[in-house]
């Protein structure tokens, strides 16, 4: 039997499927919790799903999270879960502050309930930094968010943060820039530049509508950054890093290279449609991750060139075998 159980909410998204995969090669027995719907979709966690346990939860339903506990005692909560589509926010601010901000609260309450002895990860976000008040943004940074998704959010750092002060909780924030992925969401920039691009070069589309192409990011690889949640629960003391390269490129610089890698001109098939221009815009992230690089020892190992050209050649992949 393994020694160490985590508790990974969010298994089924982006983030949760890479950290589950990287706890069971450190030996952990993982459980991932997931909402009950009426059909399951395991697509990221498919090749090992018989690997972890999966239990059922919802961050809306706070006896559910207070049951998982008590029935499992994991000794580490990762707490992944969120409505995390910055647009969606703005059409449901209120369900998302209650998944995204509350929700915290919840785990939070349950781990202090259960066993405050439980070390606790965060996954809060660069965009809490939204409006930038300084360049490059650390953990001194003031927040200034910039739609309910940045809110909600913020509201998930500092409860984390007041439980370490209140109840003297493991409780750790990792607040990361944006990471990607070929698991990541078709509805992110990223992906859908690359899979958008990849159609278009296999004849399947003939143009690509985005939004602003100016807004900056800096953009990781998704595998990297949970390694870096990981490290934060491995500290004698719990605290707060910021996770990030320290590049940061535009939405236009993103278009360049993916099309480009299959020979295309960006110019002639991206269109910018007012549609997708947000209420409110975070126009330039770029993190400074040096508390994380001296204290965790934790460095990113793929340049944004390399992650744009892993993601098209993923996306070019799948559609070939679609094609038969
Ligand atoms: P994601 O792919 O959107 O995954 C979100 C996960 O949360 C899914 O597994 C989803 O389950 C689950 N979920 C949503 N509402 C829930 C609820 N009420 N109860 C239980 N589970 C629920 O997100 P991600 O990119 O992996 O991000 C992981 C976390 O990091 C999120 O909290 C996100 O806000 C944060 N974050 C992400 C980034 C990034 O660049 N990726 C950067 C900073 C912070 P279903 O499959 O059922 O929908
Ligand atoms: O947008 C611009 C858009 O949706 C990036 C989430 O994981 O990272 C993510 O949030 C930028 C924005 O990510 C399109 O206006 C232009 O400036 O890929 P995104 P995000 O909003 O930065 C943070 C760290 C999180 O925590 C979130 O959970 O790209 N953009 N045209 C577009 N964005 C989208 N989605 N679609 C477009 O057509």
């Amino acid at each position: 039997m393994s020694e160490k159980r985590a508790l990974v909410t969010g298994i089924t998204g982006q983030d949760g499927s890479y950290l589950a995969e990287f706890l069971l090669s450190q030996g952990y027995e993982v459980l991932g919790m997931v909402r009950r719907s009426s059909t399951v979709n395991f697509d990221r966690i498919r090749h090992f799903q018989d690997e972890v346990t999966i239990v059922q939860g919802d961050l809306l339903d706070q006896m559910s999270l207070l049951d998982i506990l008590r029935e499992y005692r994991p000794q580490e909560v990762y707490n992944l879960a969120a409505q995390s589509f910055v647009p969606t926010s703005w059409k449901q601010p209120v369900l998302t502050g209650e998944f995204t901000a509350l929700g915290v609260t919840r785990m939070l309450e349950a781990v202090r309930i259960i066993d405050p002895e439980i070390r606790f990860y965060q996954a809060s976000s660069s965009e809490m930094f939204g409006k930038v008040r300084e360049t490059p943004q650390n953990e001194n940074t003031p927040f200034y968010p910039r739609s309910p998704y940045g809110v909600a959010k913020v509201y998930g750092h500092w409860i984390t943060v007041n439980y370490r002060e209140s109840y003297d909780l493991f409780a750790c924030s990792g607040i990361l820039f944006n990471h990607e992925s070929p698991r990541r969401g078709l509805e992110f920039v990223t992906h859908k530049v690359t899979y958008g691009a990849a159609r278009i070069k296999l004849g399947l589309a003939d143009e690509l509508r985005l939004g602003n192409l100016e807004a900056r990011r800096d953009w990781g690889y998704a595998g990297d950054y949970v390694q870096a949640m990981w490290l934060m629960l491995q500290q004698d003391e719990p605290d707060d890093y910021v996770i990030a390269t320290g590049e940061t490129h535009s939405v236009q610089e993103l278009c360049e290279i993916a099309f480009g890698y299959l020979d295309l001109d960006w110019r002639e098939y991206v269109v910018s449609d007012p549609k997708f221009f947000r209420p409110a815009e975070v126009d330039l992230l770029v993190g400074d991750a040096s508390k994380a690089h001296a204290k965790l020892g934790w460095e990113p190992s793929v340049s944004f060139e390399e992650l744009i050209r892993l993601m098209v050649d993923a996306d070019m992949k799948a559609l070939q075998a679609n094609r038969g």
